[in-house]
């Protein structure tokens, strides 16, 4: 095997500083072939033999316009991204700290997860990797080398092998990954390991990006452990926070995503609306969202979905799904789907026979007005956790008025009290994840291109000691996916209907 000496060779020529002045303009290593698409290449259709790991517009034409490299969005948008990610770790707090100008960044793939012995699990890619590469296969690596503002991309993925493939489909293989991911180098995972140690070997002080707490790929994790630790110890930088801070903006294909998916889970909401009726089991109602969803267009829910009736609306991560709706019971569906990597999130809650009771409608007309005045202040970009603050503040004074809470309390009592009946927070960022961006704090300033949900509730356990008796076992939601921009907030979820004469009106339907 000769591959040590030729990764040295790749190392040195990338990684060793130019003499020229590039100045702060980041510069790609990569030839202007690789970062041409190739899916638009003519050269393509000369290919057109070779099989890919994931849908192309040749093999998907329904699913992809030529020359995008996923649905929606195109390769440039890929090499922007990295582009991006090398200018955010370039310029971070630590490197400005430091001598080390030299870095490496991994990002690894998921793998497969097995339910039981070669039975697999959908197959979810870790969002991080699939948003910087725009590959959908397991057992890949990117691995990004950054010098002053030059860098590399190498994307590792898993060698062309018939037998595999017989199983478990094609492979795009090392061979053309380069290409068609519009990165530098591309190899076999298998060669890995080598590249590291050769890459550490080269330079012994390069700072490594890389998330070694929330392990994604524990093999992967194992084998960089293990030539980390061959060269001495050495610490990681997490790279999360960088992800996340770039990905917590939506760029305008990716708010096309994001509205499509909104578009697809609120019709599906409203379709199981309109096919609820008494006696249904909860279970009919989320095959009925799933279904929707799925052919319109979605790869799948993009959580398991909540379809609570009566009192399970109080459970507020209630999944298990199995009870029978009765008459004069409500139900709260908290369901969403997930269109080309692009998640939605909705909550609605409606009379499973078409009316709501009068302590059904008091109560869902205050968190309807609380959504939507929580929806209109975000004009002024508050933080997540002022939103929170507001919506106590807005339901303490609303409950107050309907006698859920005593007229004399304080300020204080009054916020804690809404508390009680609202035990979760009312917003989180949205995008390809449902709770999205997690590693960005909620008391940052909302701003355009973010998109966020907003959720209030009220759950009337009858353990609450304020709570009247008529109330007990309520329990409402409503949620709407909203995107922020420099004027108005677009609620990209609004074809779902929450007005209580459109839900009567739809529920009355299958009656
Ligand atoms: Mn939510």
């Amino acid at each position: 095997m000769n591959h040590g000496s030729k990764m040295f060779g790749f190392v040195k020529k990338c990684l060793i500083p130019r003499l020229e002045n590039i100045g702060a303009q980041i510069v790609m290593c990569h030839s202007t072939a690789a970062s041409q698409n190739p899916l638009s290449h003519k050269s393509y259709n000369k290919q057109a033999h070779i099989t890919y790991g994931q849908p192309t517009a040749t093999t998907h034409p329904h699913l992809l316009k030529p020359g995008e490299l996923v649905p929606g969005i195109k390769l440039d948008e890929f090499i922007f991204r990295r582009t991006k990610l090398v200018e955010h770790i370039l310029n971070d707090e630590y490197v400005g700290k430091t001598s080390e100008n030299q870095h490496i960044l991994i990002i690894p793939s998921s793998t497969k997860l097995y339910m039981s012995e070669k039975i697999p699990y959908v197959f979810r890619q870790n969002t991080d990797f699939l948003y910087f590469t725009g590959c959908q296969e397991p057992d890949s690596i990117l691995v990004i080398t950054a010098n002053n503002s030059r860098f590399e991309s190498t994307l590792f993925v898993q060698k062309k092998d018939p037998r595999s493939e017989l199983w478990d489909g094609p492979r795009t293989g090392a061979e053309v990954a380069a290409e068609m991911f519009g990165v530098d180098k591309s190899y076999p995972i298998t060669e890995f390991e080598l590249f590291l140690n050769s890459l550490l070997h080269e330079n012994r002080k390069n700072v490594i990006w890389y998330e070694s707490d929330d392990i994604i790929h524990p093999d992967i994790h194992k084998k960089i452990l293990q030539v980390v630790k061959s060269i001495g110890n050495r610490t990681f930088l997490s790279p999360k926070t960088i992800f996340h801070d770039i990905r917590l903006i939506k760029s305008e294909t990716e708010i096309e995503l994001m509205k499509k998916s909104c578009e697809i889970a609120s019709a599906a909401i409203a379709k199981t609306i309109q096919a609820s009726k008494c006696g249904i089991s909860e279970h009919e109602l989320f095959a009925t969202v799933d279904y929707q969803c799925r052919i319109n267009g979605a790869e799948f829910l993009a959580y398991p979905p909540v379809v609570a009736g009566g009192k399970n609306a109080n459970i507020i991560h209630y999944i298990t799904n199995n009870q029978i709706v009765h008459n004069g019971e409500m139900v709260l569906m908290d369901a969403g789907c997930e269109y080309h990597g692009y998640s939605s999130d909705i909550t609605r809650t409606w009379p499973i026979n078409g009316t709501f009771t009068p302590q059904q409608r008091i109560l869902y007309e205050v968190v309807l007005d609380v959504q939507k005045m929580l929806i209109q202040q975000l004009e002024k970009f508050p933080t997540l956790d002022q939103i929170f603050h507001e919506m106590c503040r807005l339901l303490g004074i609303r409950l107050q008025e309907i006698g859920l809470i005593p007229k004399n309390f304080s300020a204080d009592e009054l916020l804690k009290a809404a508390f009680s009946y609202c035990p979760h927070h009312v917003s989180h960022y949205l995008g390809m994840d449902v709770h999205d961006s997690g590693k960005i704090s909620r008391s940052i300033k909302t701003r355009p291109g973010m998109i966020i949900t907003i959720e209030p509730g009220i759950y009337v356990s009858p353990k609450n000691p304020l709570a009247p008796a008529e109330f007990h076992n309520l329990g409402i939601r409503i949620e709407d996916d909203i995107l922020i921009k420099e004027k108005t907030p677009v609620i990209l979820t609004k074809s779902c209907p929450k007005e209580i004469d459109d839900i009567e009106t739809l529920a009355k339907c299958n009656q």
